[in-house]
């Protein structure tokens, strides 16, 4: 394998472009189409917010028959933070259960549990080797989630969190990774690791681009908008769960807090009502200029109002999918269970050519 061409097909022969582990036929022409591989993935570590959805779900969906898709639920990484092993597992069977109420085809993506795929922690380990220390710990999810707390306490799962994103990315020869912005910096190190292996140990990788949405990157909280909303924010006012009922997202959005003055304008000096702007323009798809226009001379409340019933609206069918597919736990395992097999199918091939790189493939027979 040494010294040969990074191009995908070389790399990966068990896995050629178009191949999507047995699911479409690979020399049809649809098949044969250069469609770009985009991975990405949600931590199980809560029920997913509006802001998951937004900023991630929604564009996987709406991207997906324009690309090769593979969708992970990263339970790997939830166990970074303390979490009961029961609420891990519900969890993890809920996310997957959004992922299909959403609208993500488990026809046309590979879906699966990343726990189900052991090739994701051992490409972290080789990956580890080539990470530094001074980047890991420069990475604001890191201070982020480590603020005010004592770094002796502090798992060193979490510091090496961003190398098993990597791992997740890399082993697919992903080309882009649709996420929110908060996730940008981890993919641009993704990249550093991917290029800097690529230098010392030959083509091995492909490096990936993150892809941000233009609108909705970051939707932030509704009693702090200077704050990203977040599953694991201590207030539930602070955000919108995808299994909030009506009334509950309702009065969430209600008491949201607002900024001075009348006008319903995304301004820089009203931080709170440009989120609300910004995730109605999401969810209704209509420009904020228009938004605005819509709204001049009405008052904070109806937008709220409003909002409340689109926010609403927009959840009742996700709603009523999620809890069918959590009602059918059989169903959601052969789903996962034939998305592991067809991941495991691309990352075997990729974890094998990175160890036979590094030298950890030892023998002489090159097997
Ligand atoms: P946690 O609170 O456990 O850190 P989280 O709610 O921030 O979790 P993640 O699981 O880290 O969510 O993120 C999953 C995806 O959702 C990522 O692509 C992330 O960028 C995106 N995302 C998370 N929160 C937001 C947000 N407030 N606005 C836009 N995108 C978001
Ligand atoms: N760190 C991401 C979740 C994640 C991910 C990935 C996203 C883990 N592995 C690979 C994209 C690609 C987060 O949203 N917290």
């Amino acid at each position: 394998m040494r010294g040969e061409s990074p191009d995908r097909r070389v790399l990966a022969p068990a896995a050629p472009r178009g191949d999507k582990g047995g699911v479409t036929d690979a020399t049809s022409p649809e098949a044969l189409k250069k469609r770009p591989r985009v991975f990405s993935g949600v931590q199980p570590t809560g029920t997913l917010t509006l802001g998951n959805y937004v900023g991630a779900l929604r564009n996987w969906v709406q991207g997906q028959h324009d690309v090769d898709p593979i969708f992970c639920v990263v339970n790997d990484h939830a166990i970074t933070v303390r979490i009961d092993p029961e609420e891990l597992r519900r969890n993890t069977r809920e996310v997957a259960s959004v992922y299909l109420a959403v609208g993500l085809d488990p026809e046309h993506c590979i879906l699966f549990v990343q726990s189900d795929v052991p090739e994701h922690t051992g490409l972290a380990w080789v990956l580890n080797s080539v990470t530094y220390y001074g980047e890991l710990h420069r990475m604001t999810q890191f201070k982020d989630k480590t603020a005010k707390k004592q770094l002796e306490g502090v798992s060193a799962g979490l510091l090496n969190y961003p190398i098993l994103m990597a791992a997740d990315i890399l082993l697919y020869d992903t080309d882009e990774v649709p996420v929110g912005e908060d996730q940008k910096q981890h993919v641009e190190l993704c990249r550093d690791v991917a290029i800097r292996f690529n230098g010392l140990f030959g083509e091995t990788f492909v490096v990936p681009k993150p892809v941000i949405p233009k609108i909705g990157a970051r939707i932030m909280s509704l009693d702090d908008p200077t704050k990203k909303m977040a599953k694991s924010n201590p207030n539930p006012g602070s955000y919108i769960l995808l299994t909030d009922p009506p009334d509950v997202i309702r009065k969430k959005l209600a008491r949201a807090v607002t900024d001075s003055g009348t006008e319903i304008k995304a301004a820089a000096d009203k931080p709170a009502i440009a989120n609300l702007l910004t995730i109605a323009s999401a969810l209704s798809g209509k420009a904020i200029a228009t938004l605005e226009d819509e709204y001049a001379g009405k008052m904070y409340g109806h937008l709220k109002k409003d909002l409340g019933e689109l926010v609403a609206e927009t959840l009742r069918p996700i709603q009523e999918k999620i809890a069918t597919y959590m009602a059918d736990p059989a169903q959601l395992e052969a789903i996962l269970d034939r998305g592991a097999e067809r991941a495991r199918h691309i990352a075997g091939p990729t974890l094998a050519r990175a160890k036979q790189r590094i030298g950890l493939g030892w023998r002489q027979s090159g097997r």
